[in-house]
């Protein structure tokens, strides 16, 4: 090695001092080489050009690098072409001199992708932008994004090629996508669109049933104005008022009818009324004329007294007559007998109340209420009062609970036309859903079930009064359908349900429904118990002693039929109101 070493030094010591005269040395060789790299990696395939003292060309490889060898002393340029056209260099050329034996002349190139290209898209359902979806993108670089409060997204800065563009984090089961992914190819510079149009999959539905009637403080009420019989007004000797009415156990009776030309004295019961229970759970029957006094209107209602004040015995005679397990006939004779040139005792015009709590018409001892008694007293119109009375007088609804479903089928509590089942049958006799509720099977057509039995802001399971709302959520899919019940407890086996095949949870079969639906329900008649008049009947849910109790009736699942007049049901929107709201 140092031998060689030695040799060398001196030829190259005998090749300078020949340079002196004539060139005949050996030419200098270097090279020129270099890498491509974009972001720091190396770019093969580019095409290298090398001009100047030689001209040659190469391809970068192997990560990136060229190299030209075996070049002569003298000022070389390389330069770069034929790399994508989303790559960018600063400087495609450079410049050296190879001007060294043995040197090689380094020249790299760094260069960067061109991010401009871009993809942007709405996520949506039934025309509404899903806030907060997870936007991802594969392929060509990997980007990620998520979609605003109107469920759009851009994720720019992007390099051309190809991506998958995937959506991940919304709401399941609530919506639907389907694909979640799709492709796209932007070119440089471009932008280019993926929107996902899903559907509603499943979501909540609260279905909220409020008690809509007034609380009424008279089940019955109405005016005494001509005698049975007769055509005028005013009750002369030997004429009666009389009129039937219904009254449960624990209810009386109060009337009031002036003493024509009494300057303001009235019959009537005192504030208790007149009983119409006896405590063995019998009717009062009978002269009932005791339990009636003669009142006097003046700055306050009391008992009329002096002279001229009749016996009332003398002047009328009341009686009570049982015409039903819970209906009465009452008549109020006038006893008088008319005699030639004396004043005949006539009744004016009065007003008749059933009432549970005391005092309907007036406080004794306590000044007029104003509500029309004065008129009565004093000039015999029981118009005002009778109107007054009316305005408080009717059946208080009282609903009850109830099973529910969604479902695809019809049929699930009951169809029209065919006997009810077993659990619709104690369901509408007692109000109790469980058996009713059991008996509607998750087979196929039934989404989801269940049954309501706690009033909102209750504890147990009990009844809807008025002002009173029971509460469900169920879960609805689009061409789910809403069926449920609810009682009438004031009836022996009615209840409030839609048809049999439900209500629609999504209408138009994508969008999910909100609103009142009220005017959907109809009031059914279970067939399985005799009705009874509304609000009265001894064996109506709300009275019955027993839950077997009444008339088997032995009729199809229908509309409530017409066996009695039923003045304050005829609408449905009085007593309930049923509102859907899709969350
Ligand atoms: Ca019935």
């Amino acid at each position: 090695m140092s031998r060689r070493l030695a040799a060398c030094s001196l030829a190259l010591a005998l090749a300078l001092s020949a340079a002196c005269g004539e060139s005949t040395e050996p030419p200098i060789i270097g090279a020129v080489q270099g890498t491509v790299t974009v972001e720091g990696t190396g770019l093969d395939g580019v095409s290298v050009a090398l001009g100047g003292a030689a001209n040659a060309s190469a391809t970068t490889s192997g990560g990136g690098n060229y190299s030209f060898p075996n070049l002569e002393a003298g000022s070389y340029t390389v330069t770069i072409s034929g790399f994508p056209q989303d790559v960018s260099f600063a400087q495609t050329s450079g410049s050296t001199t190879v001007a060294t034996q043995g040197r090689a002349q380094v020249i790299d190139f760094g260069g960067d992708y061109i991010r401009t290209a871009s993809v942007n898209g709405t996520v949506s359902v039934n025309d509404m932008g899903i806030a907060g979806v997870t936007v991802s993108l594969a392929g060509t670089e990997s980007g990620s994004g998520t979609t605003g409060d109107d469920g759009t997204f851009n994720i720019s800065n992007l390099r051309m090629g190809s991506y998958t563009v995937t959506i991940s984090g919304y709401e399941e089961p609530r919506y639907v996508f389907d694909p979640t992914s799709q492709q796209v190819s932007p070119g440089l510079g471009q932008a280019v669109t993926a929107d996902f149009t899903g559907m509603i999959g499943e979501i909540p539905f609260t279905v909220r049933i409020e008690n809509m009637s007034e609380l009424k403080a008279f089940p019955f009420s109405g005016m005494l104005a001509t005698p049975l019989g007769e055509m005028m007004d005013d009750m002369a000797p030997g004429m009666s008022y009389g009129f039937n009415f219904d009254a449960t156990p624990g209810q009386m009776i109060s009337f009031a009818a002036g003493l024509m030309g009494s300057e303001g004295m009235f019959f009537g019961p005192d504030g208790g009324g007149i009983a119409l229970w006896n405590d063995d759970g019998t009717q009062v029957t009978g002269d009932v004329t005791d339990q009636v006094m003669l009142w006097q209107m003046g700055d306050n209602v009391t008992a009329a007294m002096g002279d001229d004040v009749p016996e009332v015995s003398d002047v009328i005679m009341v009686t009570l007559e049982s015409i039903g397990p819970a209906s009465f006939h009452l008549n109020i004779l006038n006893v008088t007998e008319e005699v030639r040139g004396e004043q005949t005792m006539m009744l004016t015009q009065g007003v008749a109340v059933v009432h549970s709590t005391p005092d309907p018409l007036f406080t004794a001892g306590m000044p007029d209420r104003g509500a029309g008694l004065a008129a009565l007293a004093r000039r015999g119109m029981a118009g005002d009062l009778a109107a007054a009375l009316g305005a408080h007088t009717g059946i208080t609804g009282v609903l009850g609970p109830g099973p529910y479903a969604s479902h695809t089928g019809s049929g699930v509590l009951f169809m029209p036309g065919t006997p009810a089942s077993a659990g619709l049958k104690v369901y509408a006799e007692t109000g109790d859903p469980t058996m009713l509720a059991g008996e509607v099977m998750p087979d196929d057509g039934i989404h989801q079930a269940g049954a309501f039995l706690v009033p909102v802001g209750g504890m147990a399971p009990g009844p809807l009064h008025p002002g009173q709302a029971y509460e469900f959520t169920v879960a609805g899919r689009p061409g789910d359908m809403l069926t449920f019940a609810t009682g009438f407890a004031q009836a022996n086996d009615l209840f409030y349900a839609p048809g049999p095949d439900g209500i629609a949870l999504f209408p138009d079969g994508a969008r999910p429904f909100s609103g009142d639906v009220t005017d959907m329900l109809t009031l059914w008649d279970a067939g399985t118990e005799l009705n009874e008049r509304p609000g009265s009947g001894l064996n109506q849910v709300l009275r019955q002693a027993m839950p077997d109790m009444g008339t088997p009736e032995m009729e199809m699942v229908d509309e409530r039929k017409v066996c009695f007049v039923y003045p304050d049901i005829t609408n449905v929107m009085d007593f309930i109101k049923v509102t859907i709201t899709a969350n």
